[in-house]
């Protein structure tokens, strides 16, 4: 057993692992008559797969791919990754207007919007409410059902914000753990959700919150003491609810970072080279952007940018190509359709203006990469463009340091929560787009020797702070508020 399990089941001291979100890690759905299956992009099932994979257990989540029901057993489970099994898949089974209605409260249409500031209006709707409360009991009951003697509770993100309230009406003696992904917004925000009070109560189910910041635990505890009747510890960052004592702590999470660096000190230099030709960047310099394609990510603001560093810096045309990798998220909503189009046409003014013979400044793909693709280009590239107008955390900034050759430069939002730890990186306000062609410029012309010692310093920092090590002090806290 590997030293960062070991170090986990030491934590765990004997207690079965749950773990709770709403997207799956690996979906199932038909194509062409066969059932085929597709790894889920985004940031929660990126970062729990790999922590699922070496230590197992058993993750709850809903099963909404087309072919979904027909490969789970009769207990509603299916072993995972479908290629190498380590882990036990629970899908829940929900009906499509609780899908619709739950889905449009939490990521559609309400609660994200809500979080992010990034000025989408965000709607609700009182069925969609009705629906999103029936799934989150659907979910507790499942975990419910689950549960041994023995057994600790890890609930994750907003789509998941009454489970723990449900969950411990069931099971009142089992430790659980809520972890938000996304920004808490301030109070004066998050009260805008006509059922803000009844969220809050049902985070406080948990005995531990967990988010990326200092400074979502603040907004959190503030808007707790404005609206609900319990006593705020500031000293301590506890909440006191009656009798329970409630954690919430600032919790950043990692990336597998000594996995990504591994399989990247794999890659040859055939693979480098391949990488360049294929994005015809031989003697130019390759600027990367992976991203899901959403609103929250500043894709217009990044590809307009490239507009404003060739108008300044005229001698720039022809020297660089920003490959941006966009995986399609959340496609028939319309803020989604706008923003793509929005980008495309971004894309299209910047290579139309520019473009020389063989050479476009933009390469834009609209798709997914699996790791193992994304793994010789995030080495390969000279810079990587994080330009989030608002982000929990952002784990493609540490993607891109575990996995770079070393010598690249990061330009990094100052609105994503990394930049809190990423204090190397080029930080840029990606709402001033000529920010982000200052951070380019800045980038480009840094020496080699700054470069190398600020990515130094960097890997340092996301080789200290890994998804395991992050989920080991989750669950060191978890189990602590049950002593
Ligand atoms: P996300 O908003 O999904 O996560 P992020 O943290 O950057 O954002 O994670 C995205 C993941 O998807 C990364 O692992 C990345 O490699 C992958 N990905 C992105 N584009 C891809 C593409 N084109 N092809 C393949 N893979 C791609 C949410 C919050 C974040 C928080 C995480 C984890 O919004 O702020 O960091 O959860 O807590």
């Amino acid at each position: 057993m590997n030293s960062k399990i070991k170090k986990i089941n030491q934590v765990l001291q004997g207690h079965k692992l749950l773990l709770a979100s709403s997207s799956e890690p690996y979906v199932h759905f038909y194509h062409g008559g066969e059932i085929n299956w597709r790894t889920a992009v985004g940031g929660v099932a990126t970062a729990f797969d790999a922590f699922m994979s070496a230590y197992g257990g058993t993750w709850v989540a809903l099963g909404l791919g087309t072919a979904d029901a027909n490969v789970i057993d009769n207990q509603n489970n299916i072993s995972v990754p479908p290629n190498a099994p380590a882990y036990t898949l629970k899908r829940v089974m929900v009906t499509s207007k609780e899908e619709e209605g739950f889905l449009a409260l939490s990521s559609n249409t309400a609660l994200w919007p809500l979080s992010h500031v990034v000025y989408v209006r965000p709607q609700f709707s009182e069925d969609a409410w009705l629906q999103y409360r029936k799934v989150n009991q659907k979910l507790a009951e499942a975990l419910s059902a689950e549960c041994t003697q023995n057994t600790a509770v890890w609930l994750n993100d907003y789509h998941l914000s009454l489970c723990a309230q449900y969950f411990k009406k069931l099971q009142p003696n089992v430790p659980t753990g809520f972890f938000w992904h996304i920004p808490w917004p301030s109070y004066e925000i998050f009260k805008i959700c006509p059922w803000h009070k009844e969220i809050l109560e049902g985070l406080l189910g948990a005995d531990l919150i967990g988010f990326h910041t200092q400074g979502y635990v603040k907004n959190f505890l503030y808007t707790v003491e404005k609206t609900l009747s319990c006593k705020v510890d500031w000293q301590n960052f506890n909440i006191q609810q009656g009798n329970r004592i409630i954690k919430v702590r600032a919790l950043p999470i990692g990336t597998d970072s000594q996995g990504l660096s591994e399989l990247s000190t794999a890659k040859s230099l055939d693979e480098i080279n391949t990488v360049r030709k294929q994005f015809n960047v031989l003697n130019r310099k390759l600027l990367l952007g992976v991203d899901r394609m959403d609103y929250t990510k500043g894709l217009p603001e990044k590809m307009k940018s490239l507009d404003i560093l060739f108008t300044r810096y005229p001698e720039l045309v022809g020297k660089l190509t920003l490959v941006q990798i966009a995986a399609p998220t959340r496609t028939k909503l319309p803020e989604y359709v706008q923003v793509l189009e929005n980008t495309l046409s971004a894309v299209d003014a910047v290579n139309w203006k520019y473009a020389q013979g063989d050479w476009k400044p933009i390469v834009f793909l609209n798709k997914f990469m699996s790791l193992k693709e994304l793994i010789p280009v995030y080495k390969t590239a000279d810079v990587c463009l994080v330009t989030s107008l608002h982000d929990g955390m952002n784990l493609v900034s540490k993607e891109y340091i575990a996995a770079n050759s070393g010598e690249g430069a990061l330009i990094l939002s100052k609105f994503a929560g990394s930049a809190e730890q990423l204090t190397q990186a080029i930080q840029v306000n990606p709402f001033l787009v000529e920010d982000i062609a200052i951070g380019i410029k800045q980038a480009l012309d840094m020496p080699v020797l700054e470069r190398q010692k600020r990515m130094t310093k960097l890997k340092k920092t996301v080789m200290q702070n890994t998804v395991f090590g992050w989920a080991t002090d989750f669950l060191q806290e978890l189990i602590a508020s049950k002593l």
